[in-house]
């Protein structure tokens, strides 16, 4: 196992390369070219320069989160062709930079979504919390605009300014697109990479739908077992994997993490984890936590005792944190909690380790 920590290059974090290289057991970094939009080829320069300045503070850059889907492969339109394209050259140059795993997303839209960014906790910190009732009667339009307003000026990952132009658009077209059409897109998409991901010896992690409920009526994707099980049928490589985000899937009660981890580690089909916790506030709605099994509703332990027992070797990070401390950052994305949650999964992954 290898714990590494999600950080946006190109000065656009508070976190710095020499902070996470002191947090214990850190080894490197999940990171990705936020400056480039969805679609385009990400340069050779831009990438060395990148994976340069992590290995100068110590520190790997294996992992990438993510490479975002372009639309049009979503929407199954003929230029997909040319963004695969533009997708396969990115994934042969991220390999040539040492880059072994790939975690992305194919929600159509919508990345992921909070209905309050600095939902206030008792302890005096703040998380991120969701309400499916407040999220109902959001517009896009109200939409975006929380999610930007909370953001601190920061651009939130899945919340780039380029896309909004289009989600209107994108939004009304999904409305005609079936679940089964939509997986139809997918397999398309992996078909046409998959080769391509043995061939760069890169492991693709599929983030599942964060929330897992329906937004907008939008086609849902990955939210529980059954549809990752569809989902990693689509292409039988073992490249074709799942990141497991306990957090994303846990959001919903009828998910049974622990399960869940348990199936798809087995196969070898989770190459990346995020590691977060959630505290349900009733059927949909939640806060998110510590990482402390006690301060949510999912037993962490056990999460990181099957991806032990069914011999997880990829890479772990601790997923959102609070903002604790009197921080200010990135919601999600501070340097606090998210330490206290690399230390706490490191102290557990050791103590399962010696008393196996
Ligand atoms: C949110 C993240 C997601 C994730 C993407 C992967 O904080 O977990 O934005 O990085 O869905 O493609």
């Amino acid at each position: 196992m290898k714990m590494i920590l999600r950080w946006f290059p190109n000065g656009d974090d508070t976190v710095t390369l020499e902070q996470i290289r002191q947090i214990p057991g850190v080894t490197g970094v999940a990171t990705f070219l936020s400056d480039i939009p969805a679609g385009e080829v990400w340069s050779k320069e831009q990438i060395f320069a990148v994976r340069d300045e992590v290995n100068a503070a110590g520190l790997e850059m294996e992992v990438i989160e993510s490479i975002n889907v372009h639309e049009d492969i979503k929407k199954g339109f003929p230029t997909r062709d040319m963004y695969i394209e533009n997708y396969i050259t990115t994934m042969k140059y991220l390999h040539e930079a040492g880059v072994k795993c790939i975690c992305y997303n194919f929600m159509p839209v919508l990345d992921w979504f909070r209905s309050d960014l600095y939902h206030p906790l008792p302890d005096g910190s703040s998380a991120m919390a969701y309400s499916h009732a407040a999220a109902q009667k959001l517009t896009l339009e109200n939409m975006t605009d929380s999610m930007i307003k909370g953001s601190n000026n920061f651009t939130l990952p899945g919340w780039e300014p380029e896309r909004f132009g289009e989600m209107a658009e994108s939004i009304e077209f999904y409305q005609g697109v079936s679940q089964d059409e939509y997986f139809k897109n997918i397999k398309y998409f992996l078909d046409a990479i998959m080769p391509y991901a043995e061939e760069y010896d890169l492991d693709f992690g599929v983030h599942p739908d964060d929330p897992p409920f329906p937004l907008m009526n939008l086609p849902k994707v990955v939210n529980n077992i059954d549809s990752i099980r569809r989902y990693l049928s689509l292409n039988s490589s073992r490249r074709n994997g799942l990141t497991l985000c306990t957090g994303s899937l846990g959001a919903n009660k009828d998910n049974d993490v622990v399960a869940i981890a348990d199936e798809f580690a087995a196969l070898g089909r989770i190459p990346f984890v995020h590691l977060r916790n959630v505290k349900h506030t009733s059927e949909t709605d939640f806060h998110e936590s510590a990482h402390l099994s006690e301060c949510g509703d999912l037993d962490m332990y056990k999460i990181v005792k099957t991806l032990q027992d069914n011999g997880f070797d990829g890479y772990i990070r601790p997923d959102h944190g609070r903002m604790i401390w009197g921080e200010v950052g990135r919601p999600g994305y501070g340097l606090y909690d998210r330490a206290l949650g690399a230390a706490y999964i490191n102290g557990l992954w050791e103590a399962i380790k010696k008393s196996n």
